[in-house]
C-alpha cells in the first residue's frame, strides 16, 4: 500500500508508525484510519514484529478527527457511524495488539488524538506538549475510549474536569495524575523514547504481551476471575522459550537473550 498520512518502519523487530499530515497537526482522516489500519495488520500479522511505537510527525502528535472532512452545512452528519467504523475498531485493536504499545506523545494531542494516546500500553510525553479534550469546543463526546479510560486513570472528578472545561492539560501535570506514564525533558525525548523500544522490542514478547492482558483485565474483573486469569496466562508464559531463557541466563549470572518465542 502506498501511504500518504502515515509513515510505517519495521526495523529489528521494532514497528514505527508515525502520523504524519504535519500542516493538520496530524488530525485523522479517513485515508489516514485506512492506512494505519493496514499498519495494525501487518503488526498482527509479521510474527518479527515484537513492539510498536506510535507518534506523530511534526510539532504535533494528533489533533483529532479532521474538522475539514465535517460539511456541517451539508445536513445532518451520522457521527455514530464514523465511529462505528473507525474510531471503535482502531481503539479495540490497539489494546489486543500482541506485542507492547508504546505511545510517544511529541507535541499536542487533541480530541481523539489524545484518547488515542491513553488506548496505548505506555504513554510517555515530551514535557511541552500538552493534553486538550477538545470536544466540548465543539459539542461533542469524548470518544476512542476517553470516557472509560479517564475516569479509570485519573479519577471522576478530574476526568470530569478536563473534559467539560476544555482547558489544556500539560504533560508533567499528566504525569503526576497518573494519566501518562511519564513526561520527559524536550531534549532527551527522542533517547528516552528509543531506548525504551529498543528494551521492549528485545523482551520476552509473550509474556509482556500476558502481563498487559492481564492488567486490562482487571478492571472489569472480579478478584476470583483475576487470580484465574494470572494462572492461566503464567501457565501459557512458563511454557515459552523466553522463560526458559529467562530463569538460565539469571543461573548464568548473564543477560538473557529473548526471541519472542
Ligand atoms: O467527526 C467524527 O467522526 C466524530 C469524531 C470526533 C473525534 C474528534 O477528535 S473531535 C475533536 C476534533 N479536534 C479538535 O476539535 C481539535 C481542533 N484543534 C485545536 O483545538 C487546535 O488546533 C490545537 C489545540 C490542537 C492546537 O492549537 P494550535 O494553536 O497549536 O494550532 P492551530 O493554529 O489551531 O492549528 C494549526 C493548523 O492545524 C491550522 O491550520 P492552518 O490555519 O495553519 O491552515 C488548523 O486549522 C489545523 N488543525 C488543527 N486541528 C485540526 C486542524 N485541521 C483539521 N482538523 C483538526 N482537528
Amino acid at each position: 500500500m502506498e501511504l500518504q498520512a502515515i509513515r510505517f518502519e519495521v526495523e529489528n523487530g521494532i514497528a514505527r508508525l508515525t502520523l504524519a499530515r504535519p500542516e493538520q497537526l496530524n488530525a485523522f482522516t479517513v485515508q489516514m484510519h485506512t492506512e494505519v489500519a493496514y499498519a495494525l495488520d501487518r503488526v498482527e500479522n509479521e510474527r518479527g514484529i515484537r513492539v510498536l511505537l506510535i507518534t506523530g510527525a511534526g510539532r504535533a502528535f494528533c489533533a483529532g478527527q479532521d474538522l475539514g472532512e465535517r460539511n456541517v452545512d451539508a445536513g445532518p452528519l451520522d457521527l455514530g457511524s464514523n465511529i462505528e467504523k473507525y474510531y471503535n475498531p482502531l481503539v479495540r485493536r490497539l489494546v489486543a495488539l500482541p506485542v507492547p504499545v508504546v505511545c510517544a506523545v511529541n507535541g499536542v494531542a487533541a480530541g481523539a488524538g489524545v484518547n488515542l494516546a491513553l488506548a496505548c500500553d505506555i504513554t510517555i510525553a515530551r514535557k511541552s506538549a500538552k493534553f486538550v479534550q477538545a470536544f466540548s469546543a465543539i459539542g461533542l463526546v469524548p470518544d476512542a475510549g476517553g470516557t472509560w479510560t479517564l475516569p479509570r486513570a485519573i479519577g471522576q472528578t478530574r476526568a470530569l474536569a478536563f473534559v467539560l472545561s476544555g482547558e489544556p492539560l500539560s504533560a508533567e501535570r499528566a504525569e503526576e495524575w497518573g494519566m501518562i506514564w511519564k513526561a520527559v525533558d524536550d531534549e532527551s525525548f527522542d533517547a528516552q523514547v528509543d531506548a525504551l523500544v529498543q528494551r521492549l522490542g528485545a523482551g520476552p514478547t509473550r509474556g509482556l504481551v500476558n502481563a498487559k492482558r492481564a492488567i486490562r483485565a482487571a478492571s472489569t474483573a472480579t478478584l476470583e476471575e483475576q487470580l484465574d486469569l494470572e494462572r492461566d496466562l503464567q501457565r501459557e508464559s512458563g511454557l515459552t522459550d523466553d522463560y526458559r531463557e529467562g530463569v538460565t541466563a539469571f543461573k548464568q549470572k548473564r543477560a538473557p537473550r529473548f526471541t519472542g518465542i
